[in-house]
């Protein structure tokens, strides 16, 4: 008989702590300073220290970038904040190769996911834990926490689609997600 081998993976979802665990997992932080221009209101920018941390990625590669038949992983931690009424969200961006998929899902905490396709019609999907996103190509994605823990969501995306953030440095989503009367709602630039 031959005894083949059974190994662990090199990472673990680390479901007890919501975070990636492994030893190829890289770590990537957005302070506010980084991400400021995202926001609608710079004067409410300029009150919240610019040190203050809107998210972390963990990722886990196991292939390199380009690569293509291979999946990506990460999860996207946003802290809860706001800056005005602006809920803290991620950059967002279309994938470089426009036609690449991707799946999100809620594991912590509540917010919502704001897609917006090529026409610039904009709208947005529930996040919670267990709600899960298909995001097809062509497709922009940006997370936004609205509640008041951490919004911790999974993600899974093709190793060659990359990432294309000047279309959104430029001319941003066509809609924001504001906090009005205690409820989140999203208004049309
Ligand atoms: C998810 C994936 C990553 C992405 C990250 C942060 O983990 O979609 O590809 O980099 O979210 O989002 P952004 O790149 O828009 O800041
Ligand atoms: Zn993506």
């Amino acid at each position: 008989m031959t005894h083949l081998e059974i190994v662990k993976s090199p990472v673990d979802l680390g479901l007890t702590k919501f975070s990636l665990l492994g030893a190829p997992v890289q770590f990537q932080q957005r302070f506010l300073e980084d991400i400021c221009t995202i926001f609608r209101d710079q004067e409410a920018v300029k009150v919240i220290p610019p040190q203050t941390t809107v998210y972390e990625v963990q990722s886990w590669f196991p292939v390199s970038e380009g690569t293509s038949g291979g999946l990506f992983f990460g999860t996207s931690t946003i802290m809860p904040g706001k800056v005005g009424t602006e809920y803290f969200m991620t950059k967002g961006h279309f994938h470089a190769q426009s036609d690449r998929a991707e799946f999100y899902w809620g594991v912590q905490g509540k917010g919502v996911l704001i897609l917006m396709d090529r026409n610039r019609k904009t709208w947005g999907e529930e996040i919670y834990p267990g709600s899960l996103h298909y995001i097809g190509s062509n497709i922009a994605h940006r997370l936004a926490n609205t509640g008041n823990e951490n919004l911790v969501v999974g993600a899974c995306w093709p190793s060659d689609a990359g990432h294309d953030y000047d279309e959104i440095a430029v001319n941003g989503f066509s809609a924001r997600l504001f906090e009005i009367e205690g409820e989140p709602v999203l208004i049309a630039e």
